[in-house]
């Protein structure tokens, strides 16, 4: 069986090498160019590890990069498909690209698998049809699925072998070709929708799902604060109810999937409430985490202010949707009024960014000792090991006032206190 990969994204190359491990011949394509330099030299944008070695094991095999999609039984899509914040509804252009280069490579028999998340109809009501401008009929003379992936960055190894799969083709022969390609290579269960559309329901339930319980254990934060009660001692005594299992409350909800996909179950529904209610909660809680310092230091004008941690959640070098970065915009912000109340000779505050995870130059990160030197206080907001382990021994003395907002409630509260700290735990 030979596959050609469209998009060789973080989901692409991981599928890519998925299939060329498990014996397959895979093609792969991405439209920029740099992508395919860098996968060919070995040198794909992951940080984590064991997947650098899938996906080298991979291309020592029969994985290989091409400048343009080739044809092959089975096409994968697996291209972005991002939010347009103003025109609010998904941009779903990259999968019309290449639906239509896919429809100029097809023979009959192929599969042509969509694995980008949609919002629900789309592989029925959107790429079907291009690709019936092949002139083969989709459901009889090729195959047409959709097929979610649900690894979790940080973990995709253990779970690309160990996560159940969901298939759903636009008809019964669509999801019997795609469940004979990816049964074998699934080491978890596999389970078949009743159609391509349930499955790209099931995927946004899934991310709208734990958006809106982050929301809820988010709301208990809120809820707690003004009670003077310790959310984190609630939500693991509330947890010790065998049908209770609250997640856990932070700075907010970062990465590419569940800040998105939640949109794309509304943008087709008017029965939304819950999941936009959801949304706005988590998306106001780097506001919360900066009024928590403010409350603190009252005028921000001037302060010299630590934030440790600009990826989307630890030990991952992502910066998409970061609450780190969404917290450094607001510290900013709130600094800048404080400069147009003041009188003259204030400035804005200093906020200084570490994460020793993002490799991008796409912000200004300086050193630990660099961020904590002289600052007002540091908020940490990235579960990174190299944060949790901190101790206040080591940098006590490096801050000019001894207050950490630790958003993750990662330290040991009683301990930094014992060293003078104020530790404000949200
Ligand atoms: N977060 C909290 N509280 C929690 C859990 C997470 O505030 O209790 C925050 C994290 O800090 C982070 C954000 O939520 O900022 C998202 O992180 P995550 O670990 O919940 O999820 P992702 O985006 O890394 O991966 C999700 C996963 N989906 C589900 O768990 C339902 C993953 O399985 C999917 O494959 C992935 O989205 C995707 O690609 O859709």
């Amino acid at each position: 069986m030979t596959l050609c990969i469209h998009g060789l994204g973080y989901i692409g190359l991981t599928t890519a090498s998925l299939f060329a491990n498990n014996g397959h011949e895979v093609r792969g394509y991405d439209i920029d160019p740099s992508v395919r330099d860098r996968i060919r030299r070995g040198k794909p944008d992951v940080t984590e590890s064991d997947l650098q070695e899938y996906i080298n094991r991979a291309l020592d095999q029969d994985l290989e990069v091409t400048d343009a999609p080739v044809q092959a039984d089975v096409h994968i899509i697996c291209v972005p498909t991002p939010w347009d914040y103003d025109s609010n509804q998904s941009d779903l252009s990259c999968v019309i690209n290449a639906g239509q280069s896919v429809s100029s490579l097809l023979g009959k028999g192929d599969l042509v698998v969509l694995e980008s998340t949609v919002p629900p109809g789309t592989t029925r009501g959107t790429l079907a049809p291009i690709l019936a401008g092949s002139g083969f009929e989709p459901g009889s003379d090729i195959g047409v699925a959709y097929v979610p992936e649900t690894v979790m960055p940080g973990n995709t190894v253990a779970e690309l072998s160990s996560n159940d799969r969901i298939f759903g083709g636009i008809n019964a022969e669509s999801t019997a070709a795609v469940r004979s390609l990816y049964e074998p290579v699934s080491g978890g269960e596999v389970h078949v929708a009743p159609d391509a559309t349930t499955a790209e329901f099931v995927k946004l339930a899934q991310n709208a799902f734990r958006d809106v319980n982050i929301a809820f254990a988010n709301t208990l934060a809120l809820a707690a604060s003004d009670h003077d009660v310790d959310v984190r001692e609630t939500i693991q005594l509330a947890n010790s109810h065998p049908r209770v299992d609250v997640l856990d409350p932070g700075p907010g909800v970062g990465g590419h999937c569940i800040p998105v996909d939640p949109l794309f179950l509304a943008e087709t529904t008017d029965e939304a409430d819950l999941i936009e209610a959801a949304r706005s909660i988590n998306d106001r809680m780097p506001q919360y985490v900066v009024s928590l310092l403010k409350r603190r230091l009252g005028d921000l004008a001037n302060r010299r202010i630590a934030v440790l941690g600009i990826a989307y959640k630890g030990n991952v070098s992502d910066t998409r949707n970061s609450p780190g970065l969404a917290i450094r915009r607001h510290l900013l912000k709130e600094s800048e009024t404080s400069l147009a109340r003041a009188d003259g000779g204030r400035g804005n505050a200093d906020v200084r960014l570490c994460d020793p995870h993002v490799t991008t130059d796409q912000a200004d990160l300086v050193t630990l000792t660099e961020a904590l030197n002289g600052a007002d206080a540091a908020i940490i907001t990235a579960a990174h090991d190299e944060f949790t382990d901190l101790s206040p021994e080591r940098i006590g003395g490096l801050l000019s006032k001894r207050l950490v907002v630790d958003a993750l409630g990662v330290l040991e509260t009683k301990r930094w206190e014992r060293h003078g700290f104020e530790v404000v735990v949200l």
